[in-house]
């Protein structure tokens, strides 16, 4: 980015070369390896610049960059300490990916209360309002391995750890209010059905294949998640821009021990906003990484996302009168039936500064949480509170993962639990069991006061017996109340992705079996489905319950909850040697006071020169950076510059692929052969538009508060003319 100072002469922002940071004087240097440690705050980070290097045990290195040899050319000896441990340690650096979420991206944070939830429950972190609580956050993808890409048809991880005075509170969710299955203990069958297929080891990171729709289609129960699946809610165009659910109910018990059922939310201040799959499909190959790296540069630049904590409370008797059983996991409460009433605020401010120690250490387990809040009787949350302690065991290697940095309590710990692998919080003294009457009063000892109490809740006799609840066999009506819930546009895209994934499903009984379920969410898209599949509309699935007819739910939409500005979207301005100088100074000008960012793209990547002679670097050459990478562009060519670029293939892409994206296009007269290069139809929509001069700038950033130019849509898509 670019800011011009006078005349030719230029300011590169955010490629100010950072100063090196400053090296305490020699004699405040750490001098041994336990002492760095100690200076290295919650990462350990070490600053090695002015240290000699050592060994692991702290022997100084004179040659790190030959190996002992006998001879210059010789076979390299056993002898060679050095060497072995750099490789041994090296060959033990990997430790096992997460079976699902594995692929994920964490920050740092902190979490203000605003509105005291003091009637309802104890606990310190919803007591007090202005108090600030450190949390870190990780976004994660479900099915596909760490190295897969960011933009994969799939549900969302939105896992919160709260590091309050009464210990870690963990808010392991989705960006999805429900879920898949009913019962733990059909979890590793979905996720076998979702991941790679066994014997071939693919298709990585996506729903679309037999195997995942096989176990769908045979499992009613999953047709309301499949419903948000298959929604845009599943290609989210930044971590930003998603909401979050704890999706299970859970109680607040306070002071009195009366509990109130509770369901958690996030609410991106950035508005609900997502990409279209023919885009998500194209960023997965130009940026793998674009969401990560989305999170990176917000937060680098100061433009903290922020999130809203919302809670819905209701008690038994509200529960009793609900159409369906709160504690199944695949049903959601309406807002409109019980509002989200807002009570804190979680703002992402500081970016990890070591991915592995932060991000892949984090260890997020349902069971954390804080005296004041309990569980209910969801079967699918027991289950999973067995599932997270003991893949930490797995994954980390020992039960003192709550010893690393970022697993650590920030309130005291102490108890009798000891030793173990990689200890490092090691009691001293001689009592290490309770009761004891070794100290002036044997502590550390149980508070009945403050400590956790489970709920007492009372148990009506019952019988110990293998069963599904009768409460939880509604399946089709959320799912309906979600389609219905969907603006035309978004029940569109819902289609599409049902015709897209059953494409790639080579059975065609599968298939069928799929849309056998449609038949009992909303006839009029099964029929889509059926007939974007080019197969006869197969008999309705036999359905334990009949469908109700819910009233809509305009919360469920994503458009109709969007951000309302261009704030913290990116425009892609597509310059070339000539362009207009005082329309790119308006342009950035306003983008900047909207506080919105832009990336000059231009034929090469060191930039061009305008109309003025100002030099401006670019962030992209054209193949570089595709028009998917932004909210909104920007097309100044020169005349020359149009010409010239008429016949390459990168620039009309750029151009008809934000066209078919639909994205607001401002432009100028100049790019008109670059429009006809592209094919796009010589009368330009409203979605076009023309920046005259440097005056136009603010109208078309205002014009892009809308998400996309939706109308086109209908005529770029052959499968919208139903629209
Ligand atoms: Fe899970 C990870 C969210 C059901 C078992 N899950 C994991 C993560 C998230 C969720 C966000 C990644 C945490 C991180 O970033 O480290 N999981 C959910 C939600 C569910 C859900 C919202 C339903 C409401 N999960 C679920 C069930 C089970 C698990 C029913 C098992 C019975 N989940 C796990 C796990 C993981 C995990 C195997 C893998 C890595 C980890 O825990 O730390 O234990």
């Amino acid at each position: 980015m670019v800011k011009k100072l006078s005349k030719g002469v230029v300011k590169v922002k955010g490629e100010t070369p950072k100063k090196a940071p400053e090296l305490p004087p020699a004699a405040d240097q750490p001098t041994s390896y336990a002492e760095l440690l100690g200076h290295g705050g919650e990462t350990h980070q070490i600053t090695t610049a002015a240290l000699t290097m050592t060994t692991q045990q702290g022997l100084p290195i004179a040659d790190g960059q030959n190996s002992l040899k006998a001879g210059p050319r010789g076979p390299i000896l056993l002898e060679d300490f050095i060497l072995r441990e750099k490789i041994f340690h090296f060959d033990h650096e990997r430790i096992p990916e997460r079976v699902v979420h594995a692929r994920g991206y964490g920050a740092h944070g902190v979490f203000e209360l605003t509105d005291s939830l003091a009637d309802f429950t104890t606990a310190d972190v919803l007591n007090t309002t202005g108090q600030q609580t450190e949390v870190f956050v990780r976004f994660s993808t479900v099915a596909g391995n760490k190295g897969s890409f960011d933009l994969a048809r799939d549900v969302r991880g939105f896992a919160v750890k709260l590091y309050t005075q009464q210990g870690n509170w963990d808010i392991v969710g989705n960006n999805i209010p429900v879920f898949f299955i009913q019962d733990a203990i059909k979890f590793p069958d979905l996720v076998h059905a979702v991941k790679d297929e066994p014997d071939r080891g693919f298709p990585q990171a996506q729903s679309a294949h037999d195997n995942f729709w096989d176990f769908a289609s045979l499992s009613p129960e999953a047709w309301h998640m499949i419903m948000w699946q298959m929604s845009d809610r599943t290609i989210p165009r930044s971590f930003r821009t998603m909401e979050g659910f704890g999706v299970h109910s859970f109680r607040l018990v306070n002071a009195a021990g009366k509990s109130t059922f509770v369901k958690f939310h996030w609410k991106p201040r950035q508005g609900l906003q997502s990409v279209l799959w023919n885009e998500a499909v194209k960023i997965n190959g130009a940026d793998p990484d674009f969401h990560r790296r989305d999170m990176w540069q917000a937060i680098e630049s100061g433009d903290f996302p922020q999130w809203e904590l919302g809670v819905q409370l209701f008690d038994q008797e509200t529960a009793d009168k609900l159409p369906f059983d709160h504690l199944d996991a695949t049903k959601l409460i309406p807002e409109e039936d019980i509002p989200v009433r807002i009570v804190g605020t979680m703002t992402l401010n500081r970016n990890v500064d070591n991915f592995f120690a932060n991000t892949e250490q984090v260890a997020f387990c349902t069971q954390n949480i804080v005296p004041g809040v309990d569980f209910s009787d969801d079967p699918l949350l027991h289950g999973r509170n067995f599932s997270y302690l003991d893949t930490q065991l797995k994954r980390l290697g020992s039960p003192n993962f709550t010893h690393l940095p970022i697993n650590a309590p920030r309130c005291p710990v102490m108890n009798f639990q000891q030793d173990g692998h990689m200890a490092m919080r090691n009691p001293v003294g001689r009592a290490n069991y309770e009761p004891n009457s070794w100290g002036a009063d044997g502590g550390p000892r149980e508070n009945p006061e403050m400590g956790f109490n489970s709920f007492a809740a009372e148990l009506p006799p019952t019988t110990k017996q293998r069963i599904r609840s009768e409460t939880f066999a509604d399946h089709y009506s959320q799912a309906r109340l979600f389609f219905t819930s969907q603006l035309p546009i978004e029940q569109k895209h819902i289609g599409d992705a049902l015709v897209f994934e059953l494409s790639k499903v080579e059975r065609v009984d599968i298939r069928a079996r799929a849309v056998s379920h449609l038949r009992n969410i909303d006839g009029g898209l099964a029929a889509t489905v059926a007939d974007g599949l080019g197969m006869a509309l197969p008999d309705a699935a036999k359905a334990a319950k009949p469908t109700q007819d819910l009233p809509p739910s305009p919360k469920l939409s994503i458009l109709a909850n969007g951000p309302g500005s261009f704030k913290g979207r990116r425009m892609g301005l597509f310059l070339t040697d000539g362009s207009d100088a005082d329309l790119f100074s308006g342009l950035t000008e306003a983008l900047d006071e909207g506080g919105a960012t832009w990336e000059v793209v231009a034929p090469k990547i060191g930039g061009v020169t305008l109309n003025d002679g100002t030099q401006v670097a670019a962030k992209h050459k054209i193949d570089g950076g595709p028009s998917i990478l932004f909210d909104a562009v920007a097309i100044l060519p020169s005349a020359e510059g149009a010409a010239m670029l008429a016949g390459d293939a990168a620039s009309k892409d750029f151009v008809s692929d934000a066209f078919g994206h639909c994205k607001f296009i401002g432009y100028v007269a100049e790019a008109q052969k670059l429009f006809d290069a592209a094919r796009i139809p010589a009368e330009l929509d409203a979605g076009f538009v023309l920046l005259a001069t440097a005056r136009d700038a603010a109208a078309f950033i205002r014009t892009c508060r809308d998400l996309r130019f939706w109308p086109r849509e209908v005529a770029v898509d052959m499968d919208a003319a139903s629209l």
